[in-house]
């Protein structure tokens, strides 16, 4: 079951029971706190001031605290299985593999072009926008939309999941983190003294988020279109925008065309993150130019939560980890068995036949190192293949009782980081006696936990202590009272 547009993944959604109504919520901190407190999808109408049928779907798609199963994922990707834990993991490691290209299709019109608004008329705030969290710095579009830019050297089209405050009914901060491909691109345009034309997609179908916000990879030429028309099974139509020549969505629910000037920044934040509050600093605007909406357009948007998690199980992201297992896999690293992220993948866990001397450290690195690994990656935990990644209980104990810590860790310097990391050496230069460009000092250390016996270690040395098959046959049943 596929679907043309987010309507019918909704409609779709509520069929499966993932899916709340809500009525009469305020833009203002209780959409936000609604979302949080309610299980999965919540989709919010009749917001105070703003007229019926401006609605807002809040949606966890890609964020892992809020599902309890991957149900919502399944009807997301078209795709499904009966594998729980590493094996959903080799399971979407295996249908990723499978990846053909799928272009849009261009169209002339479509349902986004139902309203357009122009130069004076353009008020992204006709939407009800929330303020998602008590502390954020005002209200926040694009949570889980697309925003598009074109490579000006290539003219791939390339899109991601950032967020944009909005400052006026006309302009938008934009949050993209250094070494994103858009930041990147964005970058291209103002080394040639251009600014960048930008389209922000502020709700949409779920392929297309989840190819905006799932850090996928692309080789040269394919853009996250062509993945989102995989995924969903069929092509996006997209309408060519008037003001960017940027490919737009047809279906979708809202969209603007603007661009991004050379040096217009603008204090964006604070924003909550999945790291806390990111606080506030000078990122650039989106002047926008037009903007597009269906009739009773639907936004999408969700907040990110963080705090400890308590006792509950702690859940992996089997979409990182596939993205990194087949990263891996494709720079070489052999005798995969399995990979585990945590917090985002902020914790990454992999399991391997260790087998050779270097082995193991060679897939921490690898982990570590690769695009989806790399970015936030703060720790890399290497375990052998009998410990399953994904029950860290097990992995655990094999770094207490299993490892000497003087050899298995290995501390990185100077690593990809994000604006959300929780230490900031911009602070500690900001008082350098030379000139620095703070913005651009967002980097952190890592580690390596090696926690693979090491391969020249006899294995008779510390056997397990275990009651074997056959004794506990036979005391079972001897004993059949006792409880196994
Ligand atoms: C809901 C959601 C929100 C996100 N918000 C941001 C953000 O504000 N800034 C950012 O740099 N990345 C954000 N990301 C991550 C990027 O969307 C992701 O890394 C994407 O692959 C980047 O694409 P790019 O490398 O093509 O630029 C978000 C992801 C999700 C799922
Ligand atoms: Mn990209």
């Amino acid at each position: 079951m596929s679907y043309k547009d987010l309507r019918e993944f909704i409609e779709q959604l509520d069929a499966i029971g993932e899916l709340t109504r809500v009525d009469g919520v305020d833009w203002n901190e209780e959409a936000g706190a609604v979302f949080a407190l309610s299980k999965g999808s919540v989709l919010m109408d009749r917001f105070p001031g703003y007229p019926p049928g401006y609605r807002l779907l809040a949606c966890p798609i890609l964020h892992q605290k809020k599902i309890e199963g991957p149900a919502v994922f399944f009807l997301a990707t078209n795709w499904s299985t009966e594998q729980r834990g590493m094996g959903l993991t080799r399971a979407w490691l295996e249908r990723l593999r499978e990846f053909k290209p799928v272009p849009p299709r261009v169209v002339k019109t479509g349902p986004i072009m139902q309203n357009v608004a122009t130069g004076s008329k353009v008020n992204v705030l006709k939407f009800p926008v929330p303020k998602w969290h008590e502390d954020d710095g005002g209200r926040f579009i694009g949570t889980a939309g697309i925003q598009i830019v074109r490579d000006p050297e290539t003219n791939r089209v390339n899109f991601g999941t950032y967020r944009m405050q909005v400052h006026d009914k006309a302009s938008l901060g934009i949050h993209m983190s250094d070494g994103k491909d858009g930041d990147i691109i964005m970058h291209k345009y103002f080394k040639q003294g251009k600014p960048c034309p930008f389209v922000g997609v502020f709700g949409c179908d779920p392929a297309l988020l989840l190819a905006g916000g799932g850090r996928t990879t692309h080789v040269e030429g394919d853009s996250e279109y062509d993945f989102a028309g995989w995924l969903r099974g069929m092509p996006e139509e997209v309408i060519i925008g008037k003001y960017t020549g940027i490919p737009i969505p047809a279906n979708a629910e809202i969209a603007i065309e603007g661009e991004i000037r050379p040096g217009d920044t603008l204090p964006e934040g604070p924003f909550g993150e999945g790291s806390g509050y990111s606080e506030v600093r000078d990122f650039p605007v989106v002047r926008v130019k037009a903007v597009y909406h269906r009739n009773d357009p639907i936004m999408t948007g969700q907040m990110p939560l963080a705090y400890p998690p308590g006792r509950g199980d702690l859940k992996d992201n089997f979409q990182y980890s596939a993205l990194i297992w087949d990263q891996m896999e494709k720079t070489g690293v052999r005798e995969i068995k399995g990979v585990a992220c945590y917090f985002g993948n902020r914790l990454i866990v992999v399991s391997i036949r260790n087998s050779f001397a270097g082995h193991s450290r060679q897939a921490g690195l690898i982990a570590s190192q690769c695009h989806t690994g790399n970015y936030q990656g703060n720790w890399v935990i290497v375990v052998d293949e009998r410990i399953d990644p994904t029950c860290l209980n097990d992995v655990m104990w094999q770094i207490v009782m299993r490892t000497d810590a003087k050899r298995a860790i290995q501390v990185l310097d100077y690593l990809w980081a994000s604006h959300q990391s929780f230490f900031d050496p911009s602070r500690a230069f900001a008082k350098a006696d030379y000139p620095m460009m703070p913005s651009k000092a967002v980097y952190r250390s890592g580690a390596i936990i090696d926690a693979c016996v090491p391969i020249e270690q006899d294995p008779s040395w510390h056997r397990d202590v275990r009651i074997s098959p056959a004794l506990r046959d036979r005391v079972m049943k001897k004993f059949p009272g006792i409880r196994s």
